[in-house]
């Protein structure tokens, strides 16, 4: 089947009429409604699928065993997100096995497809959920207390899917089975507009962390409260919002974003009692990823004295700079007839995986340059492109 015929048939799953684009989070009914369409098309062709105690889903073909060659990537998107960044790798993916059938391929290695639970975060927060618990990168104990805006643990959730929240963490098992892991993905960001190609092989992700920024003061009257009276968190935190901008434009080549604030209680006539600000922080290297973060510190630390408010920040993830494994980059770069290699901002499992086994990616040209938001797009020409290089990968691999 086309790229394109899979993914009409998860069109209408999970779309957000609020926020434009889709909003499927991990384990919630979008997800997994995602979940149940990703079996059904992994069965129809023979491939026999697993999930594993971390929730991520396998599909085999061929036995489980080690030296296995995995592709795959997540079907959890962000709040308003496109319908390609994930979604693309898994079609792709199932494309692929189509493709090298009709050449009449048989693997000589085990193949599977996996789909990452919880890549995005959009849910519990911690982004590749589904792959740090699987590589032991987040604590098990820390993930199962993790909680959604509703205050919905993870152990709830899984349990609720029909996982046993007792059995979330690292998984070596599943690990060891993985020989080499290529994740196709479409591309966030502008290099292959600019470069005019259709496909690139990744070359690095930046290093990226995230923080959640509490800012605590006393919470009041709109009217009756005189200023010089007021603890009023939500203007240091407003501080704190520029103070990303200011920090990330004075380290070269990084970025922070803060896309998410919420104020407790959050009414039009009430002063808030405690803003949570999420702050997304990257950067080329660990050094000015860390140096963005405490100059934002720095100057938030002043903001809450100058109102008379408190600040807690935790850290919530970071994972350092991934340079992926060049010997494969460049296998794969002459494999396909000297297609570009590319850096990007955007996290991924392949990121996470790719400090266990040799891990390489494929990105896919989007002609708006964007993505985490509706106008995210990929050409239908380009996504066929795209699925039968994996397939020219996987045969290549597995051949
Ligand atoms: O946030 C990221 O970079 C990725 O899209 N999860
Ligand atoms: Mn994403
Ligand atoms: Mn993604």
């Amino acid at each position: 089947m086309s790229v394109t015929q899979l993914l009409a048939g998860i069109e209408g799953v999970g779309r957000d009429p609020k926020r434009g684009g889709y909003s499927r989070h991990g384990f919630d009914r979008a997800e997994l409604e995602l979940r149940e369409w990703f079996v059904a098309e992994a069965e129809r062709r023979g491939l026999a699928v697993r999930t594993d105690r971390n929730g991520n889903l396998w599909a085999w073909w061929g036995q489980p065993g080690p030296d296995a060659i995995v592709t795959g990537s997540h079907l959890d998107s962000v709040p308003g997100g496109g319908a390609f960044d994930g979604p693309l790798g898994v079609v792709s993916a199932l494309s692929a096995v189509d493709t090298l059938r009709e050449h009449g391929f048989t693997p000589t290695k085990p193949l599977a497809i996996v789909v990452f639970a919880e890549e995005e975060g959009g849910r519990f927060g911690v982004p590749c959920l589904g792959s740090r618990l699987l590589s032991g990168a987040v604590d098990a104990d820390v993930a199962r207390r993790l909680r959604d805006p509703d205050g919905v643990t993870l152990a709830e959730a899984v349990a609720e899917a029909g996982l046993d929240p007792a059995r979330l963490g690292r998984d070596d098992e599943a690990l060891s089975a993985i020989g080499t892991f290529v994740e196709l993905h479409v591309e966030q960001g502008r290099g292959l507009i600019d470069l005019g190609m259709p496909i690139a092989v990744a070359d690095s992700i930046l290093a990226h962390g995230r923080w959640r920024f509490r800012f605590t003061g006393e919470g009041n009257h709109a009217g009756a409260t005189l200023l010089g009276d007021r603890h009023d968190p939500m203007v240091p935190a407003a501080e704190m919002v520029l103070a990303a901008r200011i920090a990330a434009s004075e380290v070269d080549d990084a970025r922070a974003t803060v896309g998410r604030l919420v104020p407790t209680p959050g009414g039009t006539n009430v002063i808030a009692s405690a803003v949570d600000v999420w702050l997304d922080a990257r950067a080329p290297d660990d050094a000015r990823t860390r140096r963005v973060l405490d100059r934002i510190r720095e100057m938030a630390a002043e903001a809450v004295a100058r109102e008379g408010c408190e600040l807690t920040v935790t850290e919530e993830s970071y994972g350092d700079t991934v340079h992926f494994d060049t010997g494969l980059r460049d296998r794969l770069v002459g494999l396909l007839g000297g297609v570009p290699t590319l850096p990007t901002g955007a996290g991924h499992d392949a990121g996470i995986l790719a400090a266990h086994v040799p891990t390489a990616m494929l990105f896919v040209r989007n002609p708006t340059g964007v993505s985490h938001a509706p106008e995210e797009y990929a050409e239908p020409a380009d996504c066929e492109t795209g699925a039968d290089a994996l397939a020219a990968v996987l045969g290549h691999l597995a051949g």
